[in-house]
């Protein structure tokens, strides 16, 4: 499908979503917000993509919800914009496809709530990461206050929360944020690097890998325990789990089934 806001590529098995509206930093206002949905839909229901990286066109990542869209929001209008941004953020963190963040420059309020979203983030030297949004008179909406704390720590989430303080790549890998940084020419070429790697990989394994932690992480120990046993069990059920062992017994490398 054609986007109005979005460009989306393949590379083998690999779907590169980018946000196409530069000249507002591609701030999500509504019809962008709607477009990302549709991708998200089909990128999830396309069997020949293995892996999504989500990045921006220009000097941005995404500098946030779009400010022009929201001054003039009721108090209902605002709770559903909300809403559908942390409803689709969430579609990205549960699909089972895994999800990496290429952070080619500002990645502010919602556009950092977006990264967070991903279970991977590369960031760009030039990438910038902050909740600026108490500095507008709102809070984070898209489950900033949410992702955040469950990547950094409840300390320092309230610290850039409160503050709205704007940090630099490095900074943001040190409290663990992002997964690492690279040069602005080489942030491509890594994030497809690393999704070439993971969709070698078997896939049916790394997508109950995702589930699992994904669910686990919300649950008590023990009830986390038994959902990754039951997924592992599920895993010898794979025509996967036998090429995979049986090619590191033969010392040769997996043919892993792609669909
Ligand atoms: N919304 C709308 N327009 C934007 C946004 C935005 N978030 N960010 C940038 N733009 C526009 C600018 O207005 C400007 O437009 P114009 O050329 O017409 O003046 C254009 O993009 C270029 O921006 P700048 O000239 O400001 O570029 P600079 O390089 O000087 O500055 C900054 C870059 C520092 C990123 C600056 O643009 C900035 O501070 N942007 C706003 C960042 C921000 O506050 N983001 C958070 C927004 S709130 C949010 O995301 C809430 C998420 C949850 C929503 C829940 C709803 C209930």
């Amino acid at each position: 499908m054609d986007y109005k806001n979005l460009l989306i590529k393949k590379q083998d098995d690999v779907a590169i979503l980018s946000f196409n509206r530069p000249k507002v930093l591609n701030a999500l206002n509504t019809d962008v917000l709607i477009e990302l949905e549709q991708a998200i839909e089909e990128i999830k229901e396309d069997e020949t993509i293995d892996v999504l990286i989500i990045t921006g066109e220009g000097k941005a990542f995404v500098a946030g919800a779009d400010i022009s869209e929201m001054r003039d929001k009721t108090a209902e209008e605002g709770r559903n914009f909300g809403e559908l941004g942390a409803r689709i953020f969430r579609k990205i963190e549960l699909m089972e496809k895994p999800v990496i963040a290429a952070v080619n420059g500002f990645a502010l309020g919602g556009g950092c709530e977006l990264a967070m979203s991903c279970d991977i983030r590369i960031a760009g030297e030039k990438a910038k990461f902050g909740q600026p949004e108490v500095g507008l008179g709102i809070t984070p909406g898209f489950a900033g206050t949410q992702r955040l704390p469950r990547l950094v720590g409840l300390a320092k989430a309230k610290e850039l929360i409160f503050t709205g303080d704007i940090i630099d790549a490095k900074e943001a890998e040190k409290i663990g944020l992002v997964n690492k940084v690279v040069s602005g020419e080489e942030l491509m070429d890594e994030a497809l690097k690393m999704a070439k790697k993971i969709a070698s990989n078997g896939q049916i394994a790394v997508k109950y890998s995702k589930a699992a932690i994904n669910r686990g992480i919300n649950c008590d120990f023990d009830t986390a325990n038994e959902i990754e046993k039951d997924l592992f069990g599920l895993c010898f059920a794979t025509e996967d789990q036998k090429e995979g062992m049986t090619a590191f017994l033969e010392k040769r490398k997996p043919m892993f089934k792609k669909k």
